[in-house]
């Protein structure tokens, strides 16, 4: 019986909720898929910063390494930590430590979700977002801090491992879908590091014969995702480009309670981490309200990467057969809590 570790990071606000919520549905699948699933529940959060300084332990990227996968819920509350801090020292901080280079993000209707676009056409794109490099590098700073000449510089950085593997990782994704890649640029404007990613896209394309590329400027494709989703099938794009994108994506799938992420290390060899895309949201905490399904939809990306691809499966169709029913959190419409609308997903799943 394969037996799997899971570093549980809730974090902040209604990460713990949903966390909370989605965890006894994973271990049912384990239960009836005959593996394992031990999880240790890490308080590294922003409360973590209040008590010691820091979002997490100095070796706490180390720490990580010891597990299977990593599953979080959200992260930052701006009240008592600066934004800037919460995430670059937890969810970035283990992005880059453990070179999670890509960022992937499904985004389809799930059965009875009306959306809200007005075409009823369906979707199903696969948003694969770099993820430790490009506009969120971190190289920077600021001068004259306070004084009349101050600068501030923030520095995207592209290198060609960096840029050539995620272009590969959506190359496969492509070839194994839709044979439909869209690759994500702003050359017209950004002369050094678009102009690059464009050649490494023909570079990359060159060993993908059977993959039809189709180069799309950030801002022409953001509309496209609104007026015509269904022309789209993988889209790679940089990080900061992804992370806008993938709002979109959340947006027309009904929105962000529904968005779900897998950041993976393509080359293996240390744990994913799997996470809704939402974030803490503070002024919905500790009423019930979250909706779990994005922390449910994250849950199978993960046993999916761990291989246990019939849970994964049964927990999706669980996840649908819910939603067809119209049964929902207030954001879907719906009167259920947190808890209750992910028991009704255990419930379907049965004993
Ligand atoms: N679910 C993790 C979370 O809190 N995400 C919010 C966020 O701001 N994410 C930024 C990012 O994905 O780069």
């Amino acid at each position: 019986m394969n037996n799997y570790r899971i570093a549980l990071l809730p974090g902040d606000g209604i990460g713990t909720e949903v966390m909370e919520a989605a965890w006894p549905v994973l271990q049912t699948l384990a239960k009836q898929h005959n593996f394992g699933l031990e999880g240790a529940w890490l308080p590294w959060s922003c409360d973590h910063y209040q008590r010691h300084g820091c979002m997490m332990p100095a070796d706490g990227v180390e720490q990580l390494k010891a597990f299977d996968a990593i599953y979080l819920g959200a992260v930052g509350l701006p009240a008592q930590v600066p934004d800037h801090i919460s995430l670059r020292d937890l969810l970035l901080a283990i992005r880059q430590g453990l070179d999670l280079s890509v960022n992937a993000r499904p985004h389809r209707l799930l059965a009875g979700v009306p959306g809200p676009l007005r075409s009823t056409e369906p979707f199903d794109i696969l948003c694969i977002r770099e993820n430790t490099e490009g506009e969120y590098s971190g190289a920077g700073g600021r001068v004259h801090q306070g004084g009349d000449l101050e600068v501030a510089v923030e520095t995207s950085i592209f290198t060609r491992a960096g840029v050539e593997r995620v272009l590969r990782h959506g190359f496969e994704q492509a070839r194994k879908r839709s044979g439909r890649l869209a690759s994500v640029t702003k050359s017209n404007a950004q002369r050094h590091s678009m102009v690059f990613w464009d050649e490494m896209t023909d570079r990359v394309a060159a060993d993908y014969p059977n993959v039809k590329v189709t180069r799309y400027h950030v801002d022409a494709i953001a509309a496209r995702m609104i007026t015509a989703p269904q022309t789209l099938d993988v889209i790679v794009a940089s990080n900061l480009f992804g992370d806008i994108l993938t709002d979109i994506g959340a947006a027309i799938q009904g929105g962000l309670g529904f968005a779900a992420s897998a950041n993976i290390n393509p080359a293996g060899g240390v744990p994913g981490m799997f996470e809704p895309v939402h974030g803490s949201a503070p002024d919905i905490m500790g009423k019930g309200l979250a909706n779990p399904l994005a922390t449910l939809w994250a849950g199978a990306l993960m046993l999916e990467h761990l291989r246990e691809n019939a849970a994964a499966a049964d927990l999706m169709t669980a996840i649908e057969t819910v939603t067809a029913t119209g049964a929902g959190t207030p954001d879907m419409g719906g009167s259920l809590s947190t808890g209750e609308l992910a028991e009704k997903v255990r419930t379907v799943l049965g004993n």
